[in-house]
């Protein structure tokens, strides 16, 4: 048996928080004039505020300066954490809590690897930042997933192999990071949008402890 690491994705794994950021862009499309639907905000699960704007700018066939674009990118952020301020334990998805107790009591290093630049004040809300070895996201990147750099980087602050590495991610470019950086992929939501895993589960609540048993141990 090797010493394995687990490294959660935020958005769309620990946390829900794709519709607060739904809400804060939709504000900015429409003040632009965009039509941006919730299905359109598939787009934006994991991808970087810049890229993500760089995206509602290219549904609406829109150009704007460099200028304006850190307007909206500050505007976006300020309602975003505004929606945050009230967030407390209660938002942490159905039995990711019961998994992280049990990587602890069976003493696995857990990371974050996240591309939002929000995730500590996150963590520190919904009370499970001291459950996490690492913590990489989006201050301490420059390649955004499906670039593994995030994955990788957190591996190495957990001292293990990338190969020992076992990732919970949400998004289609997530999984094809783990992938690209030799680790276990592990999607979390739609088994045809995230096929590329090497395991898929709706939830945590689908995920069995001995199922963890047998990452921990597998050779
Ligand atoms: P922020 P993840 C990602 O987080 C979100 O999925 C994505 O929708 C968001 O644009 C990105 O973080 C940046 O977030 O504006 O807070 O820096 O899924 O990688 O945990
Ligand atoms: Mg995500």
């Amino acid at each position: 048996m090797s010493s394995k690491g687990f490294i959660f994705d935020l958005d769309g794994v620990i946390v829900d928080t794709a519709k607060y950021h739904f809400l804060a862009w939709k504000k900015i499309a429409d003040q632009l004039g965009i039509e941006f639907t919730e299905e359109n905000n598939e787009l934006l699960k994991g991808v970087s505020r810049v890229r993500s704007l760089d995206i509602i700018l290219e549904l609406g066939r829109k150009e704007v300066s460099q200028q304006d674009k850190n307007k909206w990118l500050l505007q976006k952020n300020e309602d975003y954490l505004s929606q945050l301020v009230d967030m407390d334990s209660s938002e942490i998805l159905p039995a990711v809590f019961e998994v992280l107790q049990f990587l602890k009591d069976h003493n696995q290093p857990i990371a974050l690897g996240s591309a939002s630049k929000n995730a500590r004040p996150i963590l520190e809300k919904t009370g499970i930042l001291s459950y996490f070895d690492a913590i990489v996201d989006g201050n301490d990147v420059t390649n955004a997933k499906p670039d593994p750099e995030v994955f990788l980087i957190a591996a190495q602050l957990l001292n293990i192999k990338p190969e020992n590495a076992i990732v919970f991610e949400d998004s289609v470019a997530g999984i094809q990071a783990a992938n690209i950086a030799k680790m276990t992929s592990i999607g979390i939501g739609d088994k045809t949008v995230l096929h590329q895993a090497k395991f898929i589960f709706k939830d945590f609540t689908k995920i069995s402890q001995e199922f963890i048993e047998d990452l921990i141990k597998a050779p």
